[in-house]
């Protein structure tokens, strides 16, 4: 059988005979020269790739032959430092370059980086070119990271569970830890290796400090080892409470001096351990987190004590900018967090699309060096569909981190096929205009439009302990194009969706065809029955799961479907424009004017900027009820056909993982049918007007 274990390295025979024939003769064996953990490893998944696709023994080889694979750096290999400093190649520390190349009179197939690393990434690329059955001779390929920091953010808690986590139990042991050390790490740092991610969060953004302990950091610095090789750094969540929590310390004041020292000190203990600890991801002052703003200090004083004590190290701090609060209405403004129901009476005026920005805009240029802001992709909380963040764009003299959800919290979690790459890719190549044209928000975060040498982009994995990794099978795709786009965020979603078939199913075109479909029509389906012309936040309370867009009592305004909506007898929508909160205001001026207009603005976005009559026309030619009821309808027709296509497929995919997926698409459709009935349904109440004809009736 077939669990999905292996996610994308599945290394799968190559049967067709003009493949293997060319394949055999451009290989005949690997010479490496060195013996770094990191090429050794390199060398033997290759081995391995090459076993199992080619089907024959691949032979270590010591000088270089007739079509050898030539893997290494300047450092170990004399003829690589020949063919790197003869060109200009421009690698830096992980790029690669694969050549095809005439060494000493013999066909060489040469993957080369100035860093070890750069070789691991490149034989993967190489392995990819053969999963992918592509040809590789006459290869010329130079490829380097765009962003330079690609990681994952866990939010995993130090007893398994995970916060948003839908496939079982964090693959994090720590009863089993640092003595034991499981496979599954190993094949994690694989996976991650083989798409270019080189850092980790292990633990909850709602951070425990317990993990700051030593007890504690002799499991981290397991792991820290286990992913050395494969070009991962461990980072961890920090507890802004930690000092009086673990440290006795009366205050947690950033700018106190014990507690200042508290943290060098910990942060010397932590670098003792694991000399390239990656540095601390913080959420602070957010969702009842402790923070700076708790002593009358900034954002901008935490993450720089966090900064100076990592400064000495190399480390750097991710400080998160998600932040909200209803009671903030002007910018600049504010308040240490509540966590109760006593916003309500503020709903009206109050807009948490508004606050990140009003929050962080003004201590543009206060950060030290080391700190990267990391921001989500949207305004509000990793919705089916959002408009960029207006931060991005917006603080030029900070390093903004791009932070994606791949674990589906409100795309619903695994039970759903949604493929995110299209939804990655949309944020990133938003215009924010900052500089003009072309701004996009992938050149704000590569940090190319302002000049930054430390860039970042981060995902929620999805990852836990079910066989399969990810819960839905089709969840691996997300990781996997995380991964992609975090590296080269130029790929499409349809060659990424057509990589990642390939390398996870088979080569057969009468099988990817289809399943490419499925997964491109995927978000747009999970949008059109959840929240469609960019309704937003009307899933369920807490959990996340299901409509309820009639919440109104969740216990703060700012999380009450209610306050997202706006339904009236009038229309629907969140007036954002000058008429109503002007979050508008926080764009530049030409995104602000694609929006503004009820007439012009794209619909997708149209509930995110007005509140639109029901009975209005817009600009998709029908009344705003209608199309309402159309993209709810076609939200379930949609999902309707991504079953009837997978049935399609049967004999093309081994019966496992056929049936997996088949169940799930049944879930899914009953779901399409509860979203869209519930949701016109309660809609219904409020527009009084009947379903356009020849609609399905919701009952
Ligand atoms: O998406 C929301 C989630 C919380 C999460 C928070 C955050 C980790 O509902 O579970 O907490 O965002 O990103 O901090």
């Amino acid at each position: 059988g077939n669990d999905g274990y292996k996610l994308w390295l599945e290394y799968q025979k190559v049967s067709a005979p003009r493949l293997v024939r060319q394949y055999n003769e451009a290989i005949s064996g690997i010479v490496v020269k060195s013996q770094s953990a990191t090429l050794k490893i390199a060398e033997s998944e290759l081995r391995l790739a090459l076993e199992r696709m080619l089907d024959k023994k691949i032979s270590p080889l010591n000088i270089a032959a007739h079509n050898a694979i030539l893997l290494g750096t300047p450092e170990s290999s004399a003829e690589i430092k020949t063919m790197l400093s003869s060109g200009n190649f421009s690698l830096g520390d992980e790029g690669f370059v694969i050549q095809s190349r005439r060494i000493n009179n013999m066909t060489t197939t040469v993957i080369a980086a100035n860093k070890d690393i750069g070789v691991l990434y490149g034989v993967f690329a190489f392995i990819r070119l053969i999963q992918t059955h592509q040809p590789i001779n006459n290869l010329s390929i130079i490829n380097v990271p765009k962003i330079k920091n690609r990681v994952l953010n866990h939010w995993d808690n130090l007893n398994r569970s995970v916060e948003r986590g839908y496939a079982g139990i964090s693959i994090w042991n720590w009863h089993t830890l640092p003595g034991y050390i499981d496979q599954r790490y190993i094949d994690y740092a694989r996976a991650n290796a083989s798409i270019g991610i080189n850092g980790t969060v292990l633990t909850n953004v709602n951070a425990n400090s317990q993990v700051l302990t030593q007890e504690y950091l002799v499991k981290v610095k397991a792991l820290a080892d286990a992913f050395r090789p494969y070009g991962i750094k461990v980072y961890l969540t920090a507890k802004f409470s930690a000092p009086i929590e673990l440290g006795g310390i009366k205050t947690a004041d950033p700018l106190n001096q014990e507690v200042i020292n508290w943290w060098k000190n910990k942060c010397r203990e932590i670098y003792s351990l694991i000399p390239d600890f990656g540095g601390f991801l913080v959420k602070a002052n957010s969702e009842g987190q402790p923070g700076p703003q708790g002593y009358g200090k900034t954002h901008a004083d935490g993450a720089n004590m966090f900064a100076g004590a990592l400064e000495p190290y190399g480390g750097i701090v991710m400080w998160r900018a998600f932040v909200y609060d209803v009671r903030v209405q002007k910018e600049g403004e504010h308040f240490t967090e509540g966590s109760g129901g006593e916003h309500t009476q503020t709903i009206a005026s109050g807009d948490r699309f508004k606050q990140a920005y009003a929050e962080f805009k003004p201590l543009d240029g206060q950060f030290k060096k080391n700190v990267l802001l990391q921001v989500k992709n949207g305004p509000i909380d990793f919705q089916p569909r959002e408009p960029f963040s207006p931060l991005f764009g917006a603080m030029p003299q900070t390093p903004l981190m791009m932070e994606f959800q791949i674990t589906q919290e409100y795309v619903g979690q695994s039970t759903t096929l949604a493929y995110l790459a299209p939804m990655f890719k949309e944020c990133l190549d938003a215009d924010t205009y900052s500089k003009g044209k072309g701004s996009t928000v992938a050149r704000v975060i590569d940090g190319t439009i302002d000049g930054h040498t430390v860039s970042g982009i981060a995902g929620v994995a999805n990852i836990g302990n079910d066989r399969n990794w990810t819960g839905h099978l089709f969840g691996q795709a997300n990781w996997y194009a995380f991964g992609r786009l975090a590296w080269n965020y130029d790929l499409s979603p349809e060659t990424i969706a057509e990589e990642w078939i390939r390398q996870t199913f088979n080569n057969n075109d009468a099988f990817i065809n289809p399943v490419k479909r499925i997964m491109s029509a995927s978000r747009e389906a999970v949008i059109n029955y959840m929240t469609p012309l960019g309704l937003n936040h009307i899933m369920g309370t807490s959990h996340h799961y299901g409509p309820a867009p009639w919440v109104k009592n969740a216990g703060r305004a700012d999380w009450n479907p209610v306050y997202y909506h706006k339904a009236d007898s009038v229309g629907i929508g969140f007036d954002r424009t000058k008429t109503g909160s002007d979050a508008l205001a926080q764009y530049a001026p030409e995104v602000r004017q694609q929006w503004s207009d009820m007439n012009t603005c794209d619909y997708r976005y149209l509930l995110w900027f007005h509140h639109v009559p029901w009975n209005y026309k817009i600009n998709t030619g029908s009344t705003l009820w209608n199309e309402l009821c159309y993209r709810y309808q076609s939200g379930v027709d949609t999902v309707r056909w991504m079953q009837q296509t997978w049935d399609g497929l049967d004999n093309l995919v081994d019966k496992e993982r056929f049936q997996h997926v088949r169940m799930l698409l049944g879930i899914q459709e009953q779901e399409a049918v509860w979203w869209r009935n519930a949701c016109l349904l309660y809609f219904q109440t409020f527009s009084k007007m009947p379903f356009p004809p020849g609609f399905e009736e919701p009952y």
